[in-house]
């Protein structure tokens, strides 16, 4: 009897270091087991233009990343960088990407009744999700959005019961397991996101399972109607430089009101007279943007690394360092 030689079918495809060529399909495919990337050079979206060759595949997933409100006592100031960079990564593998942004809709602070506001949020969540009937739906933020985003997850899974909803951000990474269970959320994206949420969406796209992929804690269904909580352990930290961080894309920008709403309520030193009042400008033509320069450090320490650019007065000016711009 003639002996049969197994078949090795590749998932994801492996690739070799230094092979060349055109980039994987997949932005997680583009990392060896120790998340080194495996060619440097591969292209990838930093600024709009760059954004072109990338186009939604005909079969990729729409993706809805929705932004809980956060601070509604102020001018909404800080562009959700964190859905903004898992937007890129999902951009680059072809899926498309809708945004509801719902500290950039309310645009001022909420001076509204709590049940008023509460009823314009359902609203707003539950017309987008008819109008956009996402795929999959991306949810994060930090833990004092806890019950805004427990909220929207329930209203997700009463309007499209069966759309996979996925967690990331700082409520995520803090207390995974307990997020699957009390928010009725599908998938926990812990750490940084952009490797692991590519891997996610490549395995929702293809109704794989996701045992096996590292950085996820996951209701995993035994059988029908029932379930059980898993984490799949984190997964390493991407390398510095050149190896890792260097070879993500930027964040997704274009996707935000970046230039209606954030540009223009300045932070930080710009608005110290009223930081905790509302937030508003004090001076016309004075503009923000949020960067991140620096990873795997608290807020302090951001504070002093991260740098916001005055681009108000001229082009020249230099950037400067702030420390009370990003969570104090
Ligand atoms: C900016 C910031 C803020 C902003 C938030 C504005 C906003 N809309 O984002 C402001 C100034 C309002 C703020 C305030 C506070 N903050 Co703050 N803040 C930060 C800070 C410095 C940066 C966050 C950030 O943008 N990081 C960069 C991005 C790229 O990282 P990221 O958001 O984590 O996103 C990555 C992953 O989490 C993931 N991801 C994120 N979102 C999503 C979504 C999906 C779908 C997926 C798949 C993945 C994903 O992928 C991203 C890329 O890798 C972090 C510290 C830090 N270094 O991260 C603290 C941090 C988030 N803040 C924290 C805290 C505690 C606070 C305050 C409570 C402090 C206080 N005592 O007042 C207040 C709360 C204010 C309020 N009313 O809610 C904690 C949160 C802890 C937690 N368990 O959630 C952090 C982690 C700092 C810390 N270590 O203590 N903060």
């Amino acid at each position: 009897m003639a002996t049969q030689t197994p078949q090795i079918v590749e998932f994801p495809s492996i690739r070799r270091a230094g092979q060349g060529g055109a980039a994987p399909a997949r932005f997680h495919e583009r990392f060896g087991s120790d998340n080194h990337v495996l060619d440097a050079a591969w292209p990838r979206i930093t600024t709009q233009a760059s954004e072109a060759p990338f186009a939604p595949r005909r079969d990729g997933l729409r993706v809805l990343l929705i932004n809980a409100p956060i601070r509604e006592w102020s001018f909404p100031n800080i562009l959700p960088i964190g859905h903004a960079y898992v937007a890129a990564v999902a951009a680059m593998d072809g899926h498309t990407i809708d945004v509801l942004d719902l500290n950039a809709e309310r645009k001022q602070p909420v001076k509204s009744s709590p049940e008023a506001f509460v009823k314009w949020v359902e609203s707003r969540v539950t017309e987008t999700l008819e109008q956009r009937r996402p795929d999959v739906i991306g949810l994060g933020g930090i833990i004092t959005q806890y019950s805004w985003i427990r909220r929207i997850a329930n209203l997700c899974r009463r309007v499209h019961p069966d759309v996979p909803i996925v967690l990331g951000g700082g409520i995520a990474s803090s207390m995974p397991e307990f997020m699957v269970r009390r928010l009725g959320v599908d998938v926990v994206v812990q750490e940084e996101g952009e490797i692991t949420f590519s891997e996610v969406l490549h395995r929702l796209e293809r109704r794989a399972s996701l045992e096996g992929v590292k950085g996820v804690a996951y209701r995993h269904a035994i059988r029908p109607g029932e379930w059980d909580v898993r984490n799949n352990g984190l997964r390493p930290s991407l390398p510095s430089r050149a190896l890792g961080l260097d070879t993500l894309p930027w964040p997704l920008r274009s996707r935000w009101a970046e230039d209606e709403v954030y540009k223009i309520n300045p932070v930080g030193h710009l608005n110290w007279q009223t930081k905790w009042i509302d937030g508003a400008a004090v001076a016309p033509g004075q503009y923000s943007l949020s960067m991140i320069s620096a990873k795997r450090i608290g807020c302090a320490a951001l504070a002093r690394s991260s740098t916001r650019w005055n681009i108000s007065s001229s082009a020249t000016t230099p950037p400067t360092s702030t420390s009370s711009t990003t969570c104090s």
